[in-house]
């Protein structure tokens, strides 16, 4: 049996999350295609015949922590090696070029002493490419696998070569008794997340990043319906106003998207009763 950690790292929107979802066939993880989606590092387990891999994804790491929000996030990404990783997966996105950001977050991955394999990302996209900035990892790295995370293009070679690299190790946690992948999440907490991800998807510019969202109530009617009641919360009343939107338009359509996915996800009719609030603080509390 084998079994360990897996960080995956990489600058951000490079689809580490996507990369996570993938390979789990379960989505633990939420996406954008805004920059700085993943907040806190999410843990989640895979398991099969040859082992157990528990899953790190990172928050993307970025190289302006000028706001107290992007420095937490940064923290956050190297706190992954504190787990004592068994492997890092260094996600790149050959469709960008290589910057001050990749930069870092190379540095980051070089402090690392487990083995390392470099995972280029969105193999799917042929143009724009800018492969030949990456070529010089190539020595670097024990292993470099092209996937597409999105269309899951790869994840059993991915997988293969993860399995490879892992000590000979009985598992870490008794998945048995788990009712889903994501170790380090309740229930409140993904919907939350699932809120914050229609957020980032239906706000324009910095307004996903002046908020946060909370789950107060989950139950359970005697129909078998959710009712579920969670607040948006952002740090400045004129954002409050451009979440809630032109008669409350914004605010519906965050709300019906996350009820939508949540309904598809329990397999249950959920009423989801969805508030706005400001509290300029609500960083503090990350
Ligand atoms: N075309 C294509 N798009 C992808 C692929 N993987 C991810 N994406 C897209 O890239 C964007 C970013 O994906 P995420 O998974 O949120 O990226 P991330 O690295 O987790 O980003 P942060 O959490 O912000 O660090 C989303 O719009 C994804 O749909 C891929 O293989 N191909
Ligand atoms: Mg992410």
């Amino acid at each position: 049996m084998k079994s360990g950690i897996v960080a995956i790292i990489g600058r951000p929107n490079v689809g580490k999350s996507t990369l996570l979802n993938a390979i789990l066939k379960h989505k633990v993880s939420i996406t954008s295609p805004k920059p700085q989606t993943t907040r806190f590092n999410i843990q989640a387990v895979y398991e099969d015949d040859r082992g157990q891999i528990i899953f790190v994804d990172t928050p993307g790491i970025f190289a302006q922590v000028d706001d107290p929000l992007a420095r937490k996030i940064n923290l956050k990404a190297e706190e992954s090696f504190d787990l004592g990783v068994d492997l890092v997966l260094y996600v790149v996105d050959h469709t960008r070029q290589r910057d001050v950001e990749e930069n870092k977050t190379l540095g980051i991955v070089r402090r690392a002493k487990a083995p390392k394999i470099l995972v280029i990302n969105k193999s799917d996209v042929k143009e724009p490419t800018h492969i030949v900035q990456y070529k010089f990892l190539e020595d670097e790295f024990d292993t470099i696998i092209h996937v597409s995370a999105l269309s899951t293009h790869n994840m059993p070679t991915l997988l293969d070569a993860i399995f490879e690299y892992l000590p000979e190790k009985d598992p870490l946690v008794d998945r048995s008794i788990l009712a889903q992948p994501a170790l380090n999440m309740d229930s409140k907490m993904f919907i939350a997340e699932i809120i914050r991800e229609k957020a980032f998807l239906f706000l324009r510019s910095e307004v996903p990043y002046s908020l946060t969202s909370i789950t107060d109530d989950v139950v359970e009617r005697d129909n078998g319906s959710l009712y579920i009641k969670a607040r948006i919360i952002t740090s400045a009343d004129r954002y409050k106003s451009m979440i809630i939107g032109k008669n409350g338009f914004m605010i519906k359509e965050i709300s019906m998207a996350a009820r939508k996915e949540l309904e598809t996800a329990t397999g249950k009719k959920v009423f989801l009763e969805l508030t706005v609030e400001t509290d300029p603080h609500w960083m503090e509390y990350l």
